[in-house]
This record gives C-alpha cells, sequence and structure tokens, in this order.
C-alpha cells in the first residue's frame, strides 16, 4: 500500500490582485499554503509527495528553492516527486538542475518520459517535465508502464490543447493504477478513484473560483482512497446583483458592504451588476473599489429606454427614424439588441 500527498499548480512567487492593497499578503498566503501542505506531511507521514507541476509561477530564483528544499528537508520520511509544468519549464540554467536537492527529492529532469522504481513500496512512478513553453504533441499517450505488478503511478501536467493534451480513462488503459495530473486550475476526478486534476492548492488569479486544496490517500493495485482536503487562506467568489432602474448607488455600496461583514474573511469578491437601469444615471462605484477583499465590480447594465418617450424627444432627428426603422424588423433579441446600440450610440452613451 502507498499512501500519498498530492498537489499542484502551486505558482509560487505570483502576487495575484496587482495593484490592490493586499496583493502582497496573497503572494505570502501561497508560501503559506505550500508549508501547510509540508505540514499535513509530516502529521500524516505520507510515502510520497507528488507535486505535479508549476511549483512555481516562472523560472525559480536559487534562494527560492533553498525555500522550498528545507521545507522538503522537514519531511525525510516522505519522497517527494517532482515534475515541472510549462510555467517555470526547465532550461539548460535552471537551478532546478543543479541545485543540491535533499536526499528526499526525485525530480524528473527530462521532456521524455521516465520513472523512477520503489521496490519496497511495489510501486513506480512515471512522468517527464516540461522543456518548453507549451508541447502539443500528445506525450502521454504511448506511455506504458514497464512491470504490470508494481503500482504504476503517472505523474501528468497539462491536459489542454496547447499543454499535452491527454485523456485520462486512454492512460488508464495504458496500465497505470493511478493518475496524478496538474495544470488545470480547477481540480477535480478526471476518472472517478483513478485519475484526479489537483487544481491549483490554492487560487492564484480571480478568475480561479471555487474551494482548492490538495489530495490525499492510499494506492493499492486494487484500488484508491483519495480525498480532498481544502485550504481555506482565499476563495475568489463572483457574486451578480440583479439592478433594476430604481437601484441607487447606496443599495449597492450596501450589498457590497454586506458581502465583506457577512461572508468568511478568506473570501474575495468580484461584482458584476447586471439587469436594466435607468439610462440617465451613471453610477459612481468607487466607494465598492475601494472597501477591502472586493477585486473589482463590473457593470453589464442594459439601459432601460422608453423608446416612445425617445422618438417624441427627438421628433424628427436621426434618433427617431432609426428607432421607427428597426421597429418595422422582426422583434427577435437581434433586433433589440441593434436597437440598443444604435440609440446608445447616437445618444452618446458609453456602454
Ligand atoms: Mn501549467
Amino acid at each position: 500500500m502507498v499512501k500519498f500527498i498530492h498537489t499542484a499548480d502551486i505558482h509560487l512567487g505570483v502576487a495575484p490582485d496587482a495593484g490592490r492593497p493586499w496583493s502582497k499578503k496573497r503572494q505570502r498566503e501561497i508560501w503559506d499554503s505550500f508549508a501547510e501542505v509540508i505540514a499535513a506531511a509530516k502529521r500524516e507521514k505520507p510515502d510520497f509527495l507528488f507535486i505535479t507541476g508549476d511549483l512555481f509561477h516562472a523560472q525559480p530564483l536559487k534562494k527560492e528553492l533553498a525555500e522550498v528544499d528545507a521545507l522538503f528537508r522537514e519531511i525525510p520520511e516522505t519522497k517527494v516527486l517532482l515534475i515541472i509544468g510549462n510555467h517555470d519549464f526547465l532550461r539548460p540554467k535552471s537551478y532546478y538542475l543543479t541545485f543540491p536537492w535533499a536526499e528526499n527529492i526525485y525530480i524528473f529532469k527530462r521532456e521524455e518520459a521516465d520513472y523512477f522504481d520503489f521496490p519496497e513500496k511495489n510501486a513506480a512512478v512515471y512522468g517527464l517535465s516540461y522543456w518548453h513553453r507549451e508541447i502539443r504533441e500528445r506525450l502521454y499517450d504511448g506511455l506504458h508502464p514497464l512491470e504490470d505488478d508494481r503500482i504504476n503511478i503517472l505523474l501528468a501536467h497539462g491536459g489542454d490543447e496547447t499543454h499535452i493534451p491527454f485523456a485520462a480513462k486512454r492512460l488508464l488503459q495504458n496500465g497505470f493504477d493511478y493518475v496524478a495530473a496538474g495544470h488545470i486550475h480547477r481540480g477535480g476526478w478526471l476518472a472517478e478513484g483513478r485519475a484526479v486534476m489537483a487544481g491549483s492548492l490554492t487560487p492564484t488569479d480571480c478568475n480561479d473560483v471555487g474551494l482548492h486544496g490538495y489530495w490525499m490517500g492510499t494506492l493499492t493495485k486494487a484500488g484508491a482512497q483519495v480525498q480532498f482536503y481544502p485550504i481555506y487562506h482565499c476563495e475568489y467568489c463572483h457574486e451578480t446583483y440583479e439592478v433594476h432602474p430604481g437601484t441607487t448607488e447606496r443599495e449597492l455600496l450596501r450589498w457590497a458592504e454586506r458581502l465583506i461583514a457577512e461572508r468568511p474573511q478568506y473570501q474575495y469578491f468580484r461584482l458584476f451588476l447586471k439587469g436594466r437601469k435607468d439610462p440617465d444615471i451613471v453610477y459612481d462605484l468607487s466607494a465598492i473599489d475601494e472597501l477591502d477583499r472586493i477585486v473589482d465590480v463590473t457593470e453589464q447594465l442594459v439601459p432601460d429606454y422608453d423608446y416612445e418617450k425617445l422618438c417624441e424627444e427627438y421628433a424628427g432627428s436621426l434618433l427617431e427614424a432609426y428607432i421607427r426603422r428597426m421597429e418595422r424588423k422582426p422583434q427577435d433579441m437581434r433586433t433589440k439588441k441593434a436597437l440598443e446600440y444604435g440609440v446608445n450610440a447616437l445618444l452618446g452613451h458609453k456602454f
């Protein structure tokens, strides 16, 4: 039996929400999240820690490798298996290649599939590292484990068109017992109980919504028992407010303030205003924008025009002619949009 922890896409070094007051704090929290995984390993003493790519957001400095190496030295009983992803991909001068790593670190250093054999655990771990920013070839498809009797684990990074496309099902058919993948920041099972996309350890971008964390479990030739463990340093939430023509600025501000007050401290918000608004009102959203934990606020409002009234007001003008003309067309979504955009343009509103 093999016990393991699996994480990916930690993106150490990134400072999310650039320009916002909490950006530095979030950068530090990403390191803290990684230290939390190490703490879990210290407690749980898994045989392996799988890191399936993008440990760093960009090419790491030597001192940054010294930081992670020191963390790995805290868990000498756990073997750390590391593949390098597309963000911090290997190049001839990468410190990854020359750093004097602790003995429990196993790095896949080639872009061709390789493996580490652990006969004492009856396990073999396969993988490869990126030497390019993009790899379009399906490098995992032709890969078969060498010894059927071993618990064969594949560490993979990619899964989209420009980063080693693969289908988990195919890799399992090739004979792997478990696929631990990285790259796609939204994690989840790729094949229930047999292949998992770790998801980023903690969100690195305000569009990485939902919970993030690491995976831990046990693996035998007969199957896996693996669970997701969330890390609550940061969760991005996208929230929508339904605006109507009577909505006031104060009402919008109250809504944002309520979110900040009522929701957990670790949540950060992107706000979206949807619906219809009075065409004469321009909301000043700077007060909302200045609130803590509000990443940004986006207006996606359509003006609530009274076209009859506009025709009266602008009788004899191009605007009236345009509205009348559009009224003669079939009244589908497209006509309505065209009418709205045309009127916006003619009235000089910016939407
Ligand atoms: Mn990646």
